[in-house]
């Protein structure tokens, strides 16, 4: 137990789901250690685990890692998952940084005041990032994001675009190269067992919100009642 893979974080997917799809994508084994109260965190942050005082925190192999674009860059390293030379590195980085720039609006869907609200503003995001992911797709040939095999970038654009699916089913109906990436990603053996696993959290919902404020103790988005209610 004690050279096992720890990911600590919420209960929930936030900025913890591109590690865990690294994780699953290199058929590395994990544990989700949920942080579900504010006395969790500060006995975390009290183990000097924490470089940055924030989560989510990925014990592997020895080390404590903090922020999730470094974790996912060590998963893509040590997986062959980083291009094949330093300019396929460089393009899955490039896209990496507009992937999480996409990305911000599905993790921030949870927190809008309605439906209607969050899936315009999935629409918007959606608008603007999908005629350049595939426009860049097909320049590379059709099949992939960067070179010739699967990399970081298809798998974190692919479970950027899962989020964006279960809030609009139909998303991808007009964009056959970024069907045909996120088709490709979910049936790789590792992201399957993965998603079909009790290691993998439910679409956030007014809960996760909740849970989040309580243990940061901070407020609530503005829509809730009593936004004031885990604020010291
Ligand atoms: N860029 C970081 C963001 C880390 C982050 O903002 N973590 C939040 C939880 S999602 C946190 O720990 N907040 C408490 C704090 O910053 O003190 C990453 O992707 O890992």
């Amino acid at each position: 137990m004690s050279n096992a893979v720890k990911l600590h974080y919420f209960l929930g997917r936030g900025r913890a789901e591109t590690t865990r799809w690294m994780l699953a994508i290199n058929q590395i084994g994990f544990n989700n250690i949920p942080i579900t109260t504010p006395e969790d965190l500060i006995e975390l942050r009290s183990s000097g685990k924490l470089p940055f005082d924030q989560m989510p925190l990925l014990e592997i192999n020895g080390m404590n890692l903090s922020q999730s674009s470094g974790m996912i860059r060590y998963l893509a390293r040590i997986g062959g998952f980083y291009g094949d030379n330093d300019k396929e590195a460089l393009y899955c980085d490039m896209f990496a940084g507009a992937i999480t720039d996409f990305a911000e609006a599905s993790m921030q869907a949870a927190f809008q005041p309605t439906k209607e609200i969050a899936v315009k503003m999935l629409k918007e995001r959606f608008n603007k990032f999908a005629p350049k992911f595939e426009l860049r797709i097909q320049e590379n040939g059709n099949e992939f994001c960067v070179g010739k095999k699967i990399s970081f970038a298809d798998v974190i654009l692919t479970e950027a675009l899962s989020a964006y699916i279960e809030w609009i089913p139909d998303l991808l109906k007009n964009t056959p190269l970024l069907l045909s990436i996120y088709e490709k990603v979910i049936n790789q053996t590792g992201i399957k067992l993965y998603l079909s696993s009790e290691l993998r959290y439910p679409k956030p919902d007014e809960k996760y919100v909740i849970d989040v404020a309580r243990v940061l103790q901070r407020a609530l988005p503005a829509h809730m009642s009593d936004i004031n209610r885990f604020v010291n």
